[in-house]
């Protein structure tokens, strides 16, 4: 069976709570409620991870080598900053794809930048919460080409 790790960085634990303009009204764990449903109907599974730590990312990054088959992460701010988180996911060789609920092109000038778009396959963002499990179908479609 497909195993895809889904991966949340710094924030985005405060989803639906905050700023619903920007990030919509739908919790971290209706997201992920929403992932596993997603998969079930996809018949692949799924493992979700949020943290606020750069190095736990990395560390779960560096965990999937062998476990997982593709990786989906919305990196958060450290998108735009984290050469190390671009560099672990080099390092696993694990097909990854790069999500994101706004569309960062269209919103300030810093957020343009994205360290995991060098190294992702694609790129889904500008969707919302809809756009997880819209994620996980687009990952699935590439790792049955
Ligand atoms: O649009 C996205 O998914 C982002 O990855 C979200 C990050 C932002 O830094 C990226 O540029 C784009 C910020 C996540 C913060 O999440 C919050 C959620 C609710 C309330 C406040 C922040």
């Amino acid at each position: 069976m497909i195993s895809i790790l889904i991966l949340n960085g710094p924030s985005l634990n405060l989803l639906g709570t905050r700023q619903p303009e920007v990030y919509g009204t739908t919790t971290l764990a209706d997201v992920e409620a929403m992932c596993l449903q997603k998969a079930e109907k996809l018949g692949v599974s799924v493992e979700c991870h949020q943290s606020n730590h750069e190095g736990a990312l990395i560390d779960w990054i560096h965990a999937a080598r062998g476990v997982f088959d593709g990786i989906i992460i919305n990196a958060g701010a450290y998108t735009h900053t984290s050469i190390a988180i671009m560099d672990a996911i080099t390092s696993v060789e694990i097909p990854t794809l790069e999500l994101h609920l706004s569309d960062i092109h269209a919103r300030e000038e810093f957020r343009h930048v994205s360290y995991i778009g060098k190294v992702a396959f694609d790129a889904i963002m500008g969707h919302g919460a809809d756009g997880y499990p819209m994620a996980i179908e687009r990952m699935v479609k590439e790792l049955q080409k």
